[in-house]
């Protein structure tokens, strides 16, 4: 049963060292996009997904590999990079182009936080599409829980703390242990005023905003849908597969 005392949530990449994670489960939360991105390939067949920290990064692996089995993927500022297979849309992510296929996968700011939690016991990756499954991982954990939001450039971001909420919340049956820590109370506490208007609430978020003048509001729907899957995106090995998978 999970110690909701120790549990911890972090608002941004950038609002933790690496050293706190250790010994620690860390679930990386990006809802708009990357996580979202994340669950959808694995759900469609991808065989693995690759985080890297950056271009450099990405660049690297994808010159030593075999382009038939390796997709390069992700966005900057949110818009897909030049050269690359696939932008950072769940849409893209379909069973015909991503099934059995690796991908190298560098976002703005999803895949910066995977890459922070290396040092984690056990590390996975959090949407709404997949929230449930995440819930049931967590019960059987007997470590320390750390809720680790990506955020947009060391900001938080709205729609990534109330994903945090929601975890909590299914972990507690909806009542807030006293000694909670406060990063828990924030995320509990906004989850619980907005549960039933996730998405409403979401489209108003600043990263919705930013997303819309980009590329309109599909992506932002799709994302704010819930348990669509039970996929457990888990990191072995500096690869993102499914558990037990
Ligand atoms: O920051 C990220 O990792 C992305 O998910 C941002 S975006 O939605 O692709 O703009």
């Amino acid at each position: 049963m999970v110690n909701l005392e120790k549990i911890d949530v972090f608002f941004s990449l950038n609002s933790f060292t690496e050293i706190e994670l250790r010994e620690k489960t860390s679930v990386v939360i990006d809802v708009l996009r990357a996580s979202s991105s994340i669950v959808t390939a694995l759900m469609n067949g991808a065989d693995a997904i690759i985080p890297v920290a950056d271009m450099g990064e990405a660049s690297k692996i994808a010159m030593n590999v075999d382009s038939e089995n390796y997709l390069l993927c992700g966005e900057k500022d949110g818009v897909m990079i030049d050269g690359y297979d696939l932008g950072n849309s769940p849409f893209e992510y379909t069973k015909e182009v991503v099934a059995n296929k690796k991908l190298i996968f560098n976002t703005t700011n999803g895949t910066k936080a995977i890459k922070k939690t290396f040092g984690s016991s056990n590390v996975c990756v959090a949407a709404f599409l997949n929230v449930s499954a995440v819930v049931e991982f967590l019960k059987t954990q007997d470590t320390d829980i750390v809720l680790v939001c990506a955020g947009w450039k060391g900001r938080l971001a709205f729609e990534d703390i109330l994903l945090a909420g929601n975890i909590i919340y299914k972990l507690s049956d909806g009542k807030l242990p006293e000694k909670a820590r406060d990063g828990v109370r924030v995320a509990f506490t906004l989850y619980d005023t907005y549960k039933d208007n996730i998405a409403a609430i979401i489209h108003q978020s600043n990263h919705a905003e930013r997303l819309k003048t980009l590329i309109g509001t599909d992506d932002i729907e799709y994302c704010c849908q819930t348990d669509i899957t039970d996929v457990l995106p888990y990191l072995n090995e500096g690869m993102i597969t499914l558990k037990n998978g």
